[in-house]
């Protein structure tokens, strides 16, 4: 089934000037970038953005990272495209992620790793409306 999904190239992958590294990936796997921008994320935009993460050792440092540096917030569409990209960008800490994925090829660390992936189709349609309109997305 063809659906979508929102994808952020992060900090780490923006300062290294791997915005097209990244998403000649994204292409190459058949997933179609049908909307990107590049934006400097807000305090406020990433705290909501990881809010599930709260509670978590790592929340204030990951919110500092995300607002760090420009990022580019995308949406992708394709066959199963919440679980293709999730496969496409491989395990959360690079020392576990497949070779070939975008966290093996380009992560630095657990923290700073590349890539965001929505995780279901619920938090896809979320996260897309945290960041786009309709208007702005051309499939
Ligand atoms: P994401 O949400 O960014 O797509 O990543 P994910 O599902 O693979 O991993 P998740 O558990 O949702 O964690 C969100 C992000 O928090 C940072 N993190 N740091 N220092 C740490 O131990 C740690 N653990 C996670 C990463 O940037 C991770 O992608
Ligand atoms: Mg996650």
């Amino acid at each position: 089934m063809t659906e979508r999904t929102f994808s952020i190239i992060k900090p780490d992958a923006t300062r290294r000037n791997l915005t097209g590294k990244v998403n000649a990936v994204i292409e190459d796997a058949g997933l179609r970038i049908v909307a990107q921008r590049r934006i400097q994320m807000t305090e406020d935009q990433a705290k909501k953005f990881y809010e599930v993460h709260a509670e978590r050792p790592f929340y204030g440092e990951l919110v500092e990272f995300m607002t760090s540096a420009p990022v580019v917030v995308q949406v992708l569409e394709g066959e199963n495209a919440v679980a293709r990209y999730r496969e496409v960008m491989g395990a959360t800490n690079p020392k576990d992620a497949a070779p070939g994925t975008i966290r093996a090829l380009y992560a630095e660390n657990v923290g700073e790793n590349s890539v965001h992936g929505s995780d279901s189709q619920e938090n896809a349609r979320l996260e897309i409306a945290q960041f786009f309109t309709d208007a702005d997305i051309v499939g």
